[in-house]
């Protein structure tokens, strides 16, 4: 009997029984480190199973303060920036704002649940990616009340296709109620200032075959967990790819467990001919079986992805030809929270350019979070590991 099953920082596989016979070179004993081919340890016959992976997608981050709006700003909460577009000389970015401290669940009618909770959507725009100004108004904002988007609207990306700027954005309908359904909507304009128009509906919603145990409750146990994303949509990230709109999400299952790795999230994509749909959800999903906030961008004809925070496959960088088979090409050290990628770096032919900047959200506490920078280094590169 052989088992085989991905470990926490990913490329590393694991077998397990008797009897097994692992092919080795000496080539790979080499590399391994491995001296004495008689005595493997299992830690060494796990190494010899290794896929033999390239070295350039491995990397580290450092992540800075920055300037300007996106300075510490005493009951402000800015985070989970979108992708930065370059236009007319300018970087822009979309991003979730909300002021006043988070209260909690105690009276989710009244209270801010959570730092994204009675948020808008705003935009800021810099000339070197360190200095920002934030426009004087939001770019999209909470529905009417009863509306699907009225409690909150969040954690935006943006896509520029054809000349038309497209943003999609988690959506709560009001109250916000630990077992309340995510959606996401989108909303288009012909500029990165805005007008943006909304779309009337969401584009995207939970699978409906999940059971609370008891619903309406505070509780979140389910009778039915149903499939991976039965309770909520989250971080869409919308590109055009193959021909069709591709639109790659996270999925929360209703009665979410920590199995081996973390927090049980996995990744979906859903496609269609318009950016306003109807999107249709892959019959493969979920495309991953770990991550958090999607990180996605163009590479070498296909799509590669960056799984984090959550899951045995965390901090690996993956790729898949199709944009659905997603196959680990390297492990890093740890990824920056809510990537926000420079979206003129997609399509190099350098591999890791597409990291070389870009935004991400620091916690000052639960009640003020920032948009911070990262940028990223390859050691590897570095004149103590070339010989
Ligand atoms: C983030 C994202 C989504 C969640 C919350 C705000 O990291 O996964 O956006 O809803 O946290």
């Amino acid at each position: 009997m052989k088992a085989r099953i991905w470990m926490f920082t990913g490329a590393l596989s694991l077998s397990l029984g008797t009897g097994v016979t692992i092919a080795q070179t000496s080539e790979q004993l080499e590399r391994l480190a491995i001296s004495d081919a008689k005595h493997l340890s299992a830690a060494s016959k796990r190494a010899l199973e290794w896929p033999k992976l390239s070295n350039d997608w491995y990397g580290e981050f450092r992540e800075t303060d920055l300037k300007g709006d996106f300075a510490y700003q005493k009951g402000i909460v800015r985070r989970d920036p979108s992708s930065v577009l370059y236009e007319d000389e300018l970087y822009h970015t979309w991003y979730t704002k909300s002021t006043g401290p988070t209260e909690g669940f105690s009276n989710p009618i009244k209270n801010k649940v959570y730092p994204w909770d009675k948020s808008d959507i705003w935009h800021a725009s810099s000339k070197d990616g360190i200095r920002w100004k934030e426009d004087k108004k939001p770019a999209v904002v909470r529905g009417k009340a009863g509306s699907f988007d009225d409690r909150s609207v969040f954690t935006p990306e943006v896509l520029k296709h054809e000349g038309r700027y497209y943003l999609v954005y988690q959506t709560v309908k009001h109250p916000y109620i630990h077992q309340v359904k995510n959606q996401v909507g989108i909303a288009y304009a012909d500029s990165p200032y805005g007008p943006w128009i909304k779309h009337d509906k969401p584009i995207l919603s939970p699978a409906d075959n999940g059971k609370w145990l008891e619903e309406g409750s505070y509780s979140l146990a389910a009778e039915v967990q149903g499939d991976f994303d039965s309770h909520k949509v989250h971080d869409p990230y919308l590109t055009f790819f193959n021909g069709k709109f591709h639109l790659y999400y996270k999925g929360e299952r209703m009665g979410e467990k920590i199995t081996f790795g973390g927090r049980e999230i996995r990744h979906g994509v859903a496609t269609s001919d318009s950016p306003f749909g109807p999107f249709v959800k892959s019959k493969y999903n979920p495309i991953s079986n770990s991550g958090h906030e999607v990180v996605i961008w163009h590479y070498n004809g296909g799509i590669g992805s960056l799984i984090t925070t959550d899951g045995p496959e965390r901090n690996t960088v993956q790729w898949a030809q199709d944009g659905i088979n997603f196959e680990i090409l390297a492990a890093i050290r740890k990824a920056p929270h809510a990537m926000g990628l420079v979206r003129k770096n997609d399509n190099s032919s350098e591999p890791f350019k597409i990291f070389d900047w870009g935004l991400t959200h620091g916690y000052k506490d639960w009640n003020e979070q920032t948009i911070r920078r990262f940028d990223s280094r390859q050691p590897q590169k570095s004149k103590r590991y070339k010989n």
